[in-house]
């Protein structure tokens, strides 16, 4: 005992006042050449790692937020170095971050349930982050669910996902999530066409009662919620539409989606029909869809709009009467449509063809307002011929896919899906400048900002489909592959490959870094999923378990390194309701919360209160602890959870410890705080001397400290006052509480030390 406080105390001083030794460079030069020889590298891949390589602690310039595909999660990465940084929970419960364990997160959850059943994946495709003037401005991203037409609202002030919406007609959507400029609206489009009603239609009906459409959900930026009751859906008919994305500057107002099987071909291979993908790519076109959603707001906001469904439909009936719809034929089987980001073009990539075709904004304006249109489709909805609104086309190669634009005017970036590569062309005059080799068959690409109304360009991703054979082996099922390059020359270089360990990721979208300014606390007691105080939140000393309309509520705290209660009693058969708060205000100390056999897996970072509510049905033991290694007496944070039978009566008699303390270990504590006490003011007296005040974190470090001094000197207290009746038991016990909130002050100490050494701070004149 003694022997190992000494110790502890004497690494405490040399971590806290000990100096930090700097490597030398010698043999720098000559370390670097053995390096490249041993693991066969050239000065290319050297000068690819250089341009990625971010040393410890360094950030990156740009984050990435990645759909997830059908993990329903979403992924955030950094750019140049590609570390991933966080999965987010969306539509998939998820136990690191306690996500549809705790009763808070599961509320959000049960948003997305769809006929009364819960859908715990989601096909997460495309996320947008929100705009303000065409740009990202860094406040919230948004995902769909292909499978499950869901729109999710992630607020990046914490990276947790706040809404779930189900869109109120369709069974499917592709074309989602894009934003308008502002951010008024989220367009979210259907794919495969199905009746608006939950009822049996049969596929003999389909040209009838079949349907395809095109969502706006309208969202509150103030709030951070969409509004269901102010959006809007376009009736389309049953072609499958898929992609879409929002006009800009001159175009502002106006929405674009591609489609295929324009054909409206129902398959049926088992019945020996030709299967649907003969069937729907039998036609050399399919169309473009434009439409008109400020418009449209105007009508919806007027009252001209009936609501189906408890929503407002604008039936193509009325799209016609009021020219909010109309077609434009594109060639052949499209998949990505890009507006470019002055508004004046939209590009559509051929993906059975190996075109791209520049549409004319102007151009299509003209022949809406000369009423030139060269037919009808079959349910009346004017038809642009190709030849009126396409500016030009280009060959990119075989299969393209979808479009990212650089910093330069006119230059954008197309994925070649069969042909695999990457084509740099300019669409202004026709020109390929530049083509890039993929491994294997990419699907979307990104630029940095790349869908914004000033793209930054430098980097591109290429998100490919397969990688086969880049990595090592880890079965049947590969990691996805993200490809790196470097566009800031003329020609395009592969920096990096990227093995992606969830999927299918679809699209991207990559913001400045600056931009993000999340929280590294929550005010104590919030619910972060409602944004608001919690209910439940509990204070130091107020922790307390009560009986409430037949629930046992306990309001518990969290603090290193203890679990407050540390024993719940409960009867077999009760509903058990555990609300715990964070009281740290430290950077990063987040707590967990697992319990044995009850599903029970919570986060807790500091500030926010979490609840888990579940019956106690059998009687027994159920240990908890903290599932993050916050402390060195981390795993001491523990408790249990006692399931008595009904009828039994708790026996609060005294415990016997299994160690018997003496007046000598008392003082030999005692001996041991003292010493530690004089490290502690030695670091205190070199933070002190300095110009910490400049140094935002180390203000809130300092104060966490003097928190953690200020329980030490209760602790303190308790041991003499027990000292000074002879309960030399409780006083041992007690100090060595007091040292352990000694240990946690000097841990931050240090933390706080080493960040001021880190960031070259001054020595003040007092
Ligand atoms: S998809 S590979 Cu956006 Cu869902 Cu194109
Ligand atoms: Cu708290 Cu481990």
């Amino acid at each position: 005992m003694k022997f190992f406080s000494k110790l502890a105390v004497a690494l405490l001083f040399v971590a806290l006042v000990g100096m930090t030794i700097s490597p030398s460079p010698a043999n720098a030069q000559s370390a670097l050449q053995k390096v490249m020889k041993d693991r066969g590298l050239t000065e290319k891949d050297m000068l690819a790692a250089a341009k990625t390589y971010t040393p410890t602690g360094g950030r990156d310039e740009y984050i990435v937020c990645s759909s997830g595909g059908q993990s329903g999660q979403i992924m955030f990465y950094g750019i140049p170095s590609m570390r991933i940084l966080k999965y987010v929970a969306v539509f998939t419960p998820e136990p690191w971050q306690g996500y549809g364990f705790d009763d808070e997160s599961k509320a959000v959850l049960a948003q997305g349930r769809i006929n009364g059943k819960d859908i715990t994946y989601g096909d997460t495709h495309h996320p947008a982050f929100s705009e303000t003037d065409g740009n990202y401005d860094g406040k919230f991203i948004f995902i769909n669910d292909k499978a499950n037409p869901r729109i999710a609202v992630v607020d990046l002030h914490d990276f947790e996902t706040k809404q779930i919406v189900v869109n109120p007609f369709f069974k499917s959507d592709h074309g989602g999530c894009f934003v308008t400029p502002n951010t008024e609206y989220i367009m979210e489009a259907s794919q495969y066409a199905a009746p608006y009603t939950s009822d049996f239609v049969p596929l003999s009906e389909f040209n009838e009662k079949y349907r395809g459409g095109l969502t706006y959900w309208k969202f509150n930026k103030d709030i951070g919620r969409i509004e269901p009751d102010n959006s809007f859906t376009f009736e389309m008919p049953p072609y499958s539409q898929d992609l879409s994305d929002a006009g800009k500057g001159p175009s502002y107002g106006w929405g674009f989606n591609n489609s295929f099987c324009t054909e409206r071909y129902v398959g049926g291979i088992e019945k020996g029909r030709p299967p649907y993908e003969a069937g729907c790519s039998s036609k050399d076109t399919d169309f473009l869809h434009v439409t008109n959603w400020l418009k449209a707001e105007e009508l919806v906001k007027a009252g001209k709009v009936k609501k189906v469904n408890g929503a407002y439909l604008i039936t193509m009936e009325q799209s016609i009467k009021e020219g909010l719809m109309y077609l434009i034929p594109e060639p052949k089987s499209p998949h990505g449509v890009d507006v470019t980001p002055d508004g004046l073009h939209m590009i559509v990539a051929g993906k059975l063809d190996s075109h791209a075709w520049v549409y004319s904004f102007e151009k299509i304006m003209k022949a809406i307002k000369d009423k030139n249109f060269e037919s009808h489709d079959p349910y009346g909805i004017p038809i642009i011929s190709l030849d009126v609104a396409l500016e030009r086309s280009v060959n990119v190669g075989l299969g393209p896919l979808h479009n990212q634009f650089d910093s330069v005017d006119g230059v954008l970036y197309t994925s070649i899906y069969v042909d695999s590569q990457i084509t740099k062309w300019n669409y202004k005059t026709g020109k390929v400048l530049d083509t890039l080799p993929i491994h294997y068959n990419v699907g979307h690409l990104m630029t940095m900002e790349g869908d914004t109304q000033t793209p930054d360009g430098k980097y591109l991703v290429a998100l490919n489909k397969l990688s086969i054979d880049r990595f090592n082996p880890v079965g049947p099922l590969h990691p996805q592959n993200h490809q790196l390059i470097d566009i800031s020359g003329s020609q395009m270089e592969l920096l990096y490959d990227m093995p992606v360990p969830l999927g299918e990721p679809h699209y991207a979208a990559a913001i400045k870094a600056d931009k993000l300014q999340p929280a590294v606390r929550y005010k104590v007691g919030w619910d972060s999923r409602t944004d608001q105080k919690s209910p439940y939140r509990c204070r130091a000393g107020r922790e307390k378990i009560v009986r409430e309309d037949g629930v046992v509520h306990v309001y518990g705290t969290l603090i290193r390194s203890h679990i407050t209660p540390e024993t719940i009693e409960v009867y077999e058969g009760e509903t058990v309701s555990i609300h715990l708060t964070n009281l740290e205000r430290a950077q990063d100390e987040t707590h967990g919360f697992a319990m044995y056999s009850q599903n029970v897996q919570l986060s807790v970072e500091p500030g926010k209160t979490v609840s888990t509510t579940f019956v106690a049905d059998k009687a027994g033991v159920y240990p908890y602890y903290c599932t993050e290694f916050c402390s060195a007496l981390h795993l001491e944070m523990q408790g249990y959870l006692l399931v008595m039978p009904k009828g039994y009566k708790p026996d609060d008699g005294p415990i016997e410890d299994g160690v018997k303390y003496t007046k000598a270990d008392y003082e030999a504590q005692v001996a041991t705080n003292v010493a530690t006490q004089d490290v502690i003011n030695q670091v205190v007296g070199f933070i002190t001397s300095q110009n910490y005040q400049d140094f935002p974190p180390v203000v809130s470090l300092v104060e966490d400290a003097t928190d953690q001094l200020g329980f030490a000197e209760e602790s303190k207290g308790k041991a003499e006052a027990a000292a000074a009746k002879g309960d030399y038991q409780n006083a041992m016990l007690w100090a060595n509480q007091w040292w352990q909130y000694q240990v946690k002050t000097a841990d931050i100490g240090l933390r706080a030390k080493t960040y001021l050494e880190e960031h070259d701070s001054k020595t003040v004149k007092k």
